[in-house]
């Protein structure tokens, strides 16, 4: 594999000059990063770090924006559960809705866990005002999607999920994701996945009571781009940068033991 030092061509070659001779810049007039960009970089870095360590195994790439999600998707269907006319409960037994089954954990409360036709339960969890899924998962009490097929991306609306702080994490394939929450408990949320690797099953597993409405549930298959860098060139960015920074941190000590030359 052919590795270019990528800080270097990103960023020029006074930059390469700057890394490989740090004494020269240390109280030269060199332009210091901002201390915005500094943070955003180390940002970029622990992001990178991060991504480097989970690119090996399956991995999840979460999306909070529909329109995002689908773009990263190459063929999806959508479920908008409208063609249920009158409230039919999965609490207790799994309802089949077409290219997936839901179910709940023994145990699943039965005023709630039903798919819901208008009129709707309650206006805290209704979407649209069309039918839509009413859910109660609780600590131990988790709600599954089982699909017909396996798929690599997933996406739906939701209302009233993990409202305050966590009280519903998602996983699909053994791998876990944070579903975004909304602090109001007023606002529709967008939460959807794809997937390195194509999964059956996914759950929202319920860590806290939650009482959430889900509509418009969008799988399907996902464009096969990675998502991220491969880790060696990923690898390679993070350490260029890293260069970078701490060259440039180097500076900006050494300006500061030496008003004079700022
Ligand atoms: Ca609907
Ligand atoms: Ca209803």
């Amino acid at each position: 594999m052919t590795v270019q030092p990528i800080a270097c061509h990103s960023a020029g070659h006074s930059t390469c000059q700057a890394t490989a001779q740090r004494p020269a810049r240390a109280h030269g007039a060199g332009r210091q990063v901002p201390r915005h960009l500094r943070r955003a970089l180390v940002l970029s870095l622990s992001v990178f770090a991060a991504l480097s360590g989970t690119t090996a195994q399956a991995g999840l790439t979460a999306f909070d924006d529909r329109s995002s999600f689908l773009a990263a998707t190459l063929q999806t269907q959508t479920e908008t559960f409208d063609g249920w006319i009158k409230d039919t409960g999965f609490h207790s037994s799994a309802v089949d809705v077409g290219g997936f089954t839901l179910s709940m954990t023994a145990g699943a409360s039965d005023v709630y866990n039903f798919i819901d036709a208008p009129p709707a339960k309650s206006i805290a969890t209704d979407i649209n005002g069309s039918t839509h899924l009413m859910v109660f998962t609780d600590t131990g009490i988790d709600l599954t999607f089982s699909f017909d097929q396996p798929i690599t991306a997933f996406g739906a609306d939701f209302k009233g999920i993990n409202d305050a702080f966590e009280r519903t994490l998602f996983s699909a394939g053994g791998q876990f994701a944070t579903v975004p929450g909304d602090p109001l408990n007023l606002q529709l949320t967008f939460f959807g996945v794809t997937s390195d690797t194509p999964f059956s099953s996914l759950t929202f597993h319920g860590v806290r009571n939650d009482i959430y409405g889900i509509d418009d549930v969008t799988f399907g298959t996902a464009l096969r781009v990675p998502a991220v860098p491969e880790p060696g060139s990923m690898l390679m960015l993070s350490l260029g940068l890293a260069g970078v920074v701490a060259a440039r941190r180097r500076a900006g000590r050494a300006t500061q033991d030496h008003p004079h030359s700022a």
